[in-house]
């Protein structure tokens, strides 16, 4: 595993990483917990892939690249400019919820204002989208640049093929990601795909495919800075395949004890990529263990403060179900 300071970011953007980092647990523990009680009804979660989340969404211009994310990118959405909040006011399904009003199934994500492209729960449909978006960049002869990611059961949709083989015609500038968790929901790799490497399947499109250790922060961040160099500068697309950990079930309609070992998911735990980035940042010298319980006591409060206020928004009223559905 890379050191952090390997990663050239100064200390304030490391101990930002973290803050991040920490931030998508939380949320998603909160999350969680509303569907538990009863005040939601669905959460599908990123636990397990947010170092990995954070390193990949901080190597771009936020304010000018566009992000085509899937269901389990809440954390990057959160780097990409999301607050706690706007997250919460999706899942009550509030009329303040800046993502639909309310309409968007929960957890399904997006904000114009931030350059994140609401998605479908229809798996992979933004890949084809994100290569109309880096075609209209290119076509637009402006520097911005698409990233968009699914999940490896989700990349084997015919769509896919579609997205990249264009994108690797045109040299269009756009990341192509792949969140390898080892499941696609019961289904494990063994059953998806014959290939070794998810990456290996750049090559037919004629470009780059990599694949990194999701819970090695600097290999993440410092691949993804490259492949973002490379596309801002007319080199054409990459393939990113993240190994990284599913920590929950696959949602919280399903319980992922019934279809995987107790060991598997034991040995996954003891392993959580947050521990490990936590044991870097304290031997590397950037934060003390009682300075990462302060953070988490205010990441905390936070939270609660995003939650009590969101719940306490009204509800969208019933005659405006219609409206914002339909282009006029
Ligand atoms: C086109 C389509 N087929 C099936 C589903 C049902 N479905 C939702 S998630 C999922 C598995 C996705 O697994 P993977 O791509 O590995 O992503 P992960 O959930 O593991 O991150 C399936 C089959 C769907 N949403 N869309
Ligand atoms: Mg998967």
């Amino acid at each position: 595993m890379k050191t952090l300071k390997k990663s050239g970011l100064s200390k304030e953007e490391m101990i930002q990483a973290y803050y991040e980092v920490k931030r998508g647990r939380r949320l998603d523990e909160r999350l969680w917990q509303l569907t538990r009680i009863g005040k939601t009804s669905f959460n599908i979660s990123g636990q397990g892939a947010e170092v990995a989340q954070v390193a990949m969404a901080m190597a771009f211009e936020h304010d000018k690249d566009i992000f085509l994310p899937y269901y389990r990118d809440m954390t990057a959405c959160l780097v990409w400019g999301m607050t706690s909040k706007d997250i919460i006011l999706g899942s009550f399904g509030k009329d303040a919820d800046p993502s639909s009003h309310g309409r968007q199934m929960p957890n399904h994500y997006g904000s114009k204002e931030h350059n994140i492209v609401s998605f479908a729960s229809t798996v992979s449909t933004q890949m084809p989208l994100a290569t109309g978006v880096a075609y209209a960049a290119q076509l637009e002869g402006k520097d911005y640049i698409a990233l968009t990611t699914t999940g490896e059961g989700s990349a084997n949709q015919g769509e896919v093929q579609e997205a990249m083989n264009f994108a690797g015609v045109k040299k269009l500038p756009v990341i192509f990601v792949v969140e390898n968790n080892n499941y696609a929901i019961s289904v494990p790799i063994e059953e998806q795909y014959a290939n070794e490497n998810m990456s290996d399947r750049a090559h037919g499109y004629g470009f780059e495919g990599i694949t990194v250790d999701g819970n090695d922060f600097t290999e993440v961040y410092l691949t993804f800075k490259k492949a973002v160099k490379d596309a801002r500068s007319g080199k054409g697309p990459k393939l990113i395949e993240l190994k990284v950990y599913r920590l929950t079930s696959h949602s919280a309609d399903d319980d992922q004890t019934i279809y995987r070992s107790k060991e598997d998911i034991e040995k996954m735990k003891e392993s959580d990529p947050i521990d490990v980035f936590e044991k870097q940042l304290i031997d590397e010298g950037y934060l003390t263990q009682a300075d990462m319980d302060k953070m988490d006591e205010e990441i905390r409060a936070e939270i609660d403060k995003a939650t009590d206020e969101a719940e306490a928004m009204p509800d969208s009223a019933p005659e405006s179900l219609l409206d914002e559905v339909y282009a006029k």
